[in-house]
C-alpha cells in the first residue's frame, strides 16, 4: 500500500497488511504527527540490527566490547527523562469517578484539544524530521485467548528496538490481526520534532510530558519521553492500566504481578502470582534459586512484571505472561542476588543508564563487591570509587535497566509461552516496609486477602520520578498503574472471587509478605533472595493443607519451627523481629487503612469496611 498521505509522504504499507483499521489510523496519525518517512517493523532480526546500527551512528546507543557482551548495547537517556512520571500520567475517562481519586484525570475532550484537536496541540507536526515507526505487537502468545494485539506508532528507533524484545513484534502480529482484527492504538512521540537541517540529540525528548489513556476508546497517548513504562507502551500503559479496564469489563484480571513455577521433590508443580511495587524485587523473586537444603526444589519463570489472569472452565484463574521480555532494575543485580538475571544479561541486551567500563563493558552498583577503578557514569562523566566516596555520585542511574528477551533465561518455564497459561495456587502481595509488616501473613479467607492487598503500603523507590523512602498506599502495587477506579477494582476482586466460590473451586490462597523489615541497627534483619524460597514453600505447604502456623491479629504466620531452616543461621529470636505484629504499631497503620478508605469511600465495598472492624476488634481484644 503505497497512497500518499501527504505530499511528499507516502504510507509505505508492505503488502501483508491488510487490516484496514489499521491502514486508516496510521494514515490519520502520519498526517498528525507530519514524520518525514513511516517505517513499518516486520520484527526480523536483520531488523533489529539495521536500527541498532542507526542508533549507534545517533550517538544513542554504544556497542558494548563484542567480547565482553555479544549483541549489546548502552544506552544513556537525558538526565530529565529516568523513570516513569506519574504526576503526567493521565486517565482521561468520560466520567472523573471512573478515573477515581487515585489517578489524575481531565476530561477526554479537553486533553484531546491539548493533544490532538486543538491549534497549537501537541502532537502537530510532532514527528517533523524524523520515522514513525509502525510497531505491531502481541501482548501474550500469538493467538492465545488471553492475548490482544496493540499497535505503537513511534519516532523513537529506541522503543522500536525494546519493544522487540519485551514483546512478541512485528509481520506475525500483522498475520493475526487479519482484515478486521481489533488493536489498541499507542501513539508514542519523543516530542522533539526536527527543523530542516536541526542536528538530533542523542537522547531526544520533551520536557512537557503527557502519559494518557481513554479507557472507554482503549487509546494510549503518550508525549515527551522516551523512557522505559513511558515510552514501552506495551507494558504499563497498555498491559495494566488499558487491560485493566478490559479486564473489569469482560471479567478477567490485569495484575502487576510476576508468575513462577515451583516444583517440589514430589514433582509436584505450584504456580504463584506476586504482586509488588515497582524496584521490589519482582525480577529476583521470579528468578529465585532455592539456598542449599532445598535439593529437588525448582523455581522457573512465567513472568517478572505483568500478568494476565483468566477464568478457566474449571472454574481456575489461569494466568500469562503478556510480555516477552524483562525491564529490569539493574542495580543490586549481581551473582549472589540473582545469578539466574545474571547469566541471562550475558548476551543480546540493551542497558539504559548503567556505566560504561573501560574495556567496553557495563557496571552498577552491587554488581561487584569491588567497582573498576574507573568508569564512565551514566552521564558521561569521569566516575571512580573516590569520587563516589566524596560525592556519593552513583555510577549508574539508580532506575538504570536492562531489557532482555526472556529467552535468554536459563530457568524460563516451559509453560511461560502456553497459550492456556497456568493454573494459579497463591496470590501474594508484598510492599516495601522497614517495620510493622509481618514477613509472611496467609489471609483466612478471600475477602481478607483483597483487604491485604487493597491496604498494602510501601516505601517508593526510584522506579518513579519523586521523592523516595516514603510510605504510601499501593493497594494491589497497582496505584501507579489503574486504568479506573481503584474501588470499583476492589469490588471486581470481591465479585470475582465469589463467583469463583459458587462455581465450587478451590479459590487461590492468598498471602502478604514483607521482606524488608529492619533492625535498629537499620539494616534489613530477612536475609530475602534465595531464602524467601522458606516462605514460599510455607505458603505451598499451606495450600496443600500440610503447613502449621499461628493466628494473629492480621492473620496465619507461621511459627518458627513452620519454616525449614536448613542451611541458615536463623535464631527464633531474629525470627520473632520479622514475624511479629505489634500492636501500638498495628493502630498506626489501621489509621492508615482509615484514611485510605476515606479517600477511596465512592464506591468503597462495604466488605472491606468490615474487615476492617473485625481487625479493630481482634486488636482491642
Ligand atoms: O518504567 S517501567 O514502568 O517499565 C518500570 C517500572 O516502574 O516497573
Ligand atoms: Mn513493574
Amino acid at each position: 500500500m503505497n497512497r500518499p498521505v501527504m505530499e511528499g509522504l507516502r504510507l509505505d504499507a508492505p503488502a501483508y497488511v491488510k487490516n484496514a483499521r489499521l491502514i486508516a489510523w496510521v494514515a490519520e496519525m502520519a498526517a498528525l504527527a507530519e514524520p518525514d518517512r513511516i517505517h513499518w517493523c516486520d520484527g526480523s532480526e536483520a531488523e533489529y540490527d539495521r536500527l541498532c546500527a542507526q542508533l549507534v551512528a545517533a550517538g544513542t546507543f554504544r556497542k558494548l566490547n563484542e567480547a565482553k557482551r555479544p549483541n549489546s548495547y548502552l544506552a544513556w537517556s537525558d538526565p530529565s527523562d529516568v523513570a516513569r512520571v506519574e504526576d503526567r500520567t493521565f486517565i482521561c475517562s468520560e466520567k472523573k469517578e471512573d478515573a477515581g481519586p487515585t489517578n489524575n484525570w481531565t476530561a477526554p475532550a479537553e486533553m484531546r484539544a491539548l493533544l490532538q484537536t486543538g491549534e497549537n496541540a501537541l502532537f502537530k507536526g510532532c514527528m517533523r524530521g524524523r520515522t514513525m515507526y509502525v510497531v505491531p505487537f502481541s501482548m501474550g502468545p500469538l493467538g492465545s485467548p488471553i492475548a490482544h494485539i496493540g499497535v505503537e506508532l513511534s519516532d523513537s528507533a529506541y522503543v522500536a528496538v525494546n519493544m522487540r524484545l519485551m514483546t512478541r513484534m512485528g509481520q506475525a502480529v500483522i498475520d493475526v490481526l487479519g482484515t478486521d482484527g481489533d488493536f489498541v492504538p499507542c501513539m508514542h512521540t519523543v516530542g522533539k520534532p526536527l527543523g530542516a537541517g536541526e542536528k538530533d540529540v542523542s537522547w531526544p525528548c520533551n520536557a512537557t510530558k503527557y502519559i494518557v489513556h481513554y479507557p472507554e476508546t482503549r487509546e494510549i497517548w503518550s508525549y515527551g519521553s522516551g523512557y522505559g513504562g513511558n515510552a514501552l507502551l506495551g507494558k504499563k500503559c497498555f498491559a495494566l492500566r488499558i487491560a485493566s479496564t478490559m479486564g473489569r469489563d469482560q471479567g478477567w484480571l490485569a495484575e502487576h504481578m510476576l508468575l513462577l513455577g515451583v516444583k517440589g521433590p514430589d514433582g509436584k508443580k505450584h504456580h504463584v502470582a506476586a504482586a509488588f511495587p515497582s524496584a521490589c524485587g519482582k525480577t529476583n523473586f521470579s528468578m529465585l534459586i532455592p539456598p542449599a537444603g532445598f535439593d529437588g526444589w525448582e523455581v522457573t519463570t512465567i513472568g517478572d512484571d505483568i500478568a494476565w489472569i483468566k477464568p478457566g472452565a474449571d472454574g481456575r484463574l489461569y494466568a500469562i505472561n503478556p510480555e516477552a521480555g524483562y525491564f529490569g532494575v539493574a542495580p543490586g543485580t549481581n551473582d549472589k542476588t540473582n545469578a539466574n538475571c545474571m547469566a541471562s544479561l550475558k548476551r543480546d541486551v540493551i542497558f539504559t543508564n548503567v556505566a560504561l567500563t573501560d574495556d567496553g563493558d557495563v557496571w552498577w552498583e552491587g554488581m561487584t563487591e569491588t567497582p573498576p577503578a574507573h568508569l564512565v557514569d551514566w552521564q558521561g562523566k569521569d566516575w571512580t570509587p573516590a569520587l563516589a566516596k566524596e560525592t556519593g555520585a552513583k555510577a549508574a542511574h539508580p532506575n538504570a535497566r536492562f531489557t532482555v528477551a526472556a529467552t535468554n533465561n536459563p530457568v524460563l518455564d516451559e509453560n511461560w509461552d502456553n497459550p492456556a497459561g497456568v493454573p494459579i495456587d497463591a496470590f501474594i502481595f508484598g510492599g516495601r516496609r522497614s517495620t510493622t509488616v509481618p514477613l509472611v501473613t496467609e489471609a483466612r479467607d478471600w475477602v481478607e486477602g483483597v483487604y491485604m492487598a487493597a491496604t498494602m503500603g510501601s516505601e517508593t523507590t526510584a522506579a518513579a520520578a519523586g521523592a523516595q523512602g516514603v510510605v504510601r498506599r499501593d493497594p494491589f502495587a497497582m496505584l501507579p498503574f489503574m486504568g479506573y477506579n481503584m474501588s470499583d477494582y476492589f469490588a471486581h476482586w470481591l465479585a470475582l472471587g465469589e463467583k469463583l466460590a459458587a462455581s465450587g473451586a478451590k479459590l487461590p490462597k492468598i498471602y502478604c509478605v514483607n521482606w524488608f523489615r529492619k533492625g535498629a541497627d537499620g539494616k534489613f534483619v530477612w536475609p530475602g533472595y534465595g531464602d524467601n524460597m522458606r516462605v514460599l514453600k510455607w505458603m505451598l505447604e499451606r495450600v496443600e493443607g500440610q503447613a502449621g502456623g499461628e493466628e494473629n491479629v492480621f492473620g496465619i504466620s507461621p511459627r518458627y519451627e513452620d519454616l525449614a531452616w536448613t542451611g541458615l543461621d536463623f535464631g527464633k529470636e531474629q525470627f520473632a523481629s520479622v514475624i511479629g505484629v505489634d500492636k501500638a504499631a498495628w493502630q498506626q497503620e489501621l489509621k492508615l487503612h482509615e484514611e485510605l478508605f476515606g479517600q477511596l469511600a465512592y464506591h468503597l465495598p462495604a466488605e472491606l469496611t468490615t474487615t476492617k472492624a473485625k481487625l479493630e476488634q481482634r486488636l482491642a481484644a
